[in-house]
C-alpha cells in the first residue's frame, strides 16, 4: 500500500508490469497500482489548454491522466526539439497529485500521419505513403521504410531522454507509442518493397507463435495473410521504436486498438487493418517484444460486445487495460467488470473542458451529470485502489455490469469457487419483486475475495446475493456479518454493521458509495 504521489526519492524504482500465474499488476512506487484514468481530447496538448483540463480531472477524482504528445509539436523542424508542453505538463500533474500516461502521436494517429511534422508530411520521397491494391497512393505512411522509422524513433528517443532527465519521480508511468495504428481502406501496403516481403517467408518468431509450418505469407496464412503481414509490419516497426525508447528509460509501453467487430469478421478495409485488433493479438506478441501490452479502445455501447472485448484482451500474456472508452453515462458501469477482471486501468476519453465532444462515440456534453457516474466510481475505488490492484494481481476479483440483452433478465452471475454471486438490477430494496433493470443502465458490482469465507463487495444500483456453488446434502449458507466501512491509509475503517432489512433481501447498492466486507458461513441440518 502506497500513496498516489511519489517523492523523488521513492521514484527510483521504475514503474513496471509484473505477471504471475497469468495475472498482472502495474507496479508504481513499488506496489500494485490501479489507474483510475481519464484521457484528454486530442488538441488539449498545449500549455494554454491545461487550465481547462485540471478542473475536469479533479471533478472525476482520476489518479492518472493520459495526454498526447505530437511529433509535430516536439520536432517542428528536423533535429530541433521543443519540450515546452512537457515543461508545463509535468509540474502541473504533480501539483494535482496525478500520474501521467503519454501518448506518442507519431507515424500513426488513428492510422494517419496527421501529427507528423510538415517536413515529414511533405516529403513523400523520403517518407513514402502506402500503395493500395489498385496501385494508388494511400494516405497512411508505409511501415516499410527505414527513413520513416528512424525519423520517428529519433524523436521518440528524445522524448524518453526528456523524461529520463526531467522526471526522476516517474510522474509518467506508461507510454503509448503511436495511436490506433493500422490503415483504413487498404488491408496492407502493396508497394513493390512491401510486395517483395509479402512474397517472402513468414518470419520465424511468427511461425513459432502461430504453431505453423514455414512458408510464404499466403501459403501459411491463406485469406488472413494480408492483414497478418500488415500487423507484423506495423508491430515490428513500433516495437523497434519502443525498444529504443526503453533503452533510455524503461517505462511500460502499450499500443491501443481501434477495434474490429466483436463478433464475425468484417472486411479488413473497413477497420484499422494491421492495428492490434483482437484477432491479431498473437501476431503482435510475436512481432513486438518491446510492446508490453495491446489494449482496446472500447466505444461499443452494447453490453455483450463490451464484455467480448474485455475477454479478448484479458490474457495470461496480456494485461487488460482500457485506455479509452466512451464518456457517456452508460459507459461508467463497465468500470466494474473491467476492474473485476483485474485490469490495470480504465479511462474514459475526452475528459476536459476544451469544448470538444466525440458524440456519438461518447457523450453529447461533458456537464456535471455526465461526469458524476465516472466520478463516483473513482471516489469509491480511490481510497482502496492499491489494495484492489493487489487482490486483482492474485486473480481474486470479479465484476459485472448491468446487461441490456433481454435474455439476461437484468441478472448476472459470478462464479468464485466455493461461493457464487447473483447480481440483479432494478429491484426494490425490500422484498422479492422481479428485477426490471434500472431506468438507465447504470448498475455495476465488483467483488474481491479476501479470505476463504470473506469478501469485499461494492457497486451501484444493484442487488447482490451470495450462494454456495455445490452445497453438500443439507448444507446451507448464511451471511455471518456484513460490515460497511472504507479504506484509509491502507487500513479498514469500520462504520457500521448491516443487518435486518439491509441483508434479508440480498445486499442492495444504490447511488451511495458503500464498501462492504462480508463474512459467509455454512451450517448443516441433521
Ligand atoms: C479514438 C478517439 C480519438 C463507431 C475518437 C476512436 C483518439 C482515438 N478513435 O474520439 O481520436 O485519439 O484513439 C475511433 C473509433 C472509430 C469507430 C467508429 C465506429
Amino acid at each position: 500500500c502506497a500513496p498516489v504521489t511519489a517523492t523523488a526519492a521513492e521514484g527510483n524504482a521504475l514503474p513496471r508490469l509484473e505477471s504471475r500465474n497469468g495475472q498482472h499488476a502495474l507496479i508504481v512506487d513499488g506496489a500494485p497500482f490501479l489507474m483510475l484514468g481519464a484521457q484528454v481530447n486530442n488538441s488539449a496538448n498545449y500549455p494554454a489548454m491545461l487550465p481547462e483540463v485540471w478542473p475536469a480531472i479533479e471533478k472525476m477524482h482520476a489518479n492518472t491522466v493520459e495526454v498526447p504528445v505530437g511529433w509535430e509539436q516536439i520536432e517542428p523542424e528536423e533535429g530541433k526539439f521543443d519540450f515546452s508542453f512537457l515543461d508545463a505538463l509535468l509540474p502541473q500533474a504533480r501539483e494535482h497529485n496525478v500520474r501521467l500516461v503519454l501518448l506518442w502521436f507519431g507515424t500513426w494517429k488513428n492510422t494517419a500521419p496527421s501529427y507528423a511534422p510538415s517536413w515529414v508530411k511533405l516529403n513523400q520521397k523520403r517518407f513514402p505513403r502506402m500503395i493500395n491494391a489498385k496501385g494508388e497512393v494511400h494516405y497512411a505512411l508505409s511501415p516499410h521504410y527505414r527513413t520513416t522509422l528512424e525519423a520517428d524513433k529519433r524523436a521518440f528517443v528524445k522524448l524518453m531522454e526528456y523524461l529520463k532527465k526531467n522526471d526522476p519521480q516517474n510522474t509518467v508511468i506508461m507510454v503509448q507509442p503511436e495511436n490506433e495504428a493500422g490503415s483504413y481502406g487498404s488491408v496492407r501496403d502493396f508497394s513493390p518493397v512491401a510486395q517483395k516481403l509479402f512474397d517472402g517467408p513468414v518470419p520465424a518468431p511468427l511461425v513459432k507463435q502461430m504453431k505453423k509450418k514455414p512458408g510464404t505469407w499466403r501459403n501459411v496464412f491463406g485469406a488472413d495473410a494480408d492483414e497478418y503481414f500488415h500487423a507484423w509490419s506495423i508491430a515490428s516497426y513500433t516495437s523497434e521504436i519502443a525498444a529504443a525508447g526503453k533503452a533510455v528509460k524503461a517505462l511500460p509501453m502499450y499500443m491501443n486498438a481501434a477495434l474490429a467487430a466483436a463478433s464475425g469478421r468484417q472486411p479488413a478495409m473497413t477497420y484499422a487493418s494491421g492495428g492490434p485488433v483482437h484477432h491479431v493479438i498473437d501476431v503482435y506478441k510475436a512481432a513486438a517484444p518491446a510492446i508490453d501490452i495491446v489494449a482496446p479502445d472500447i466505444y461499443a455501447r452494447d453490453h455483450a460486445d463490451y464484455m467480448a472485448y474485455l475477454n479478448f484482451y484479458d490474457r495470461p500474456d496480456n494485461a487488460l487495460f482500457v485506455p479509452e472508452t466512451g464518456n457517456d453515462k452508460d459507459f461508467a458501469r463497465f468500470f466494474f467488470p473491467t476492474v473485476g477482471k483485474g485490469a490495470i486501468g480504465f479511462a474514459p476519453f475526452g475528459m476536459d473542458y476544451t469544448g470538444y465532444q466525440n458524440f456519438p462515440l461518447g457523450a453529447k456534453k461533458l456537464d456535471d451529470e455526465t461526469i458524476e457516474p465516472f466520478a463516483r466510481n473513482y471516489r469509491l475505488f480511490g481510497p482502496m485502489q492499491r489494495e484492489w490492484a493487489a487482490w486483482a494481481a492474485q486473480g481474486k476479483t470479479w465484476g459485472v455490469a448491468e446487461p441490456t440483452d433481454p435474455k439476461a433478465e437484468h441478472t448476472q452471475h459470478i462464479a468464485m469457487g466455493k461461493y457464487n454471486m447473483t447480481v440483479t438490477f432494478g429491484q426494490w430494496q425490500f422484498g422479492t419483486d422481479k428485477p426490471t433493470g434500472n431506468p438507465q443502465p447504470s448498475g455495476g458490482v465488483a467483488v474481491a475475495q479476501l479470505g476463504e469465507n470473506e469478501f469485499l463487495v461494492t457497486g451501484f444500483h444493484s442487488r447482490v446475493y451470495f450462494g454456495l456453488a455445490k452445497p453438500a446434502p443439507l448444507e446451507s449458507m448464511m451471511t455471518l456479518r456484513v460490515e460497511e466501512g472504507y479504506f484509509d491509509k491502507c487500513k479498514w475503517v469500520f462504520r457500521r454493521v448491516w443487518n435486518g432489512d439491509s441483508t434479508d433481501y440480498g445486499l442492495n447498492f444504490t447511488d451511495r458509495e458503500q464498501v462492504l466486507r462480508v463474512t459467509l458461513a455454512t451450517y448443516k441440518g441433521t
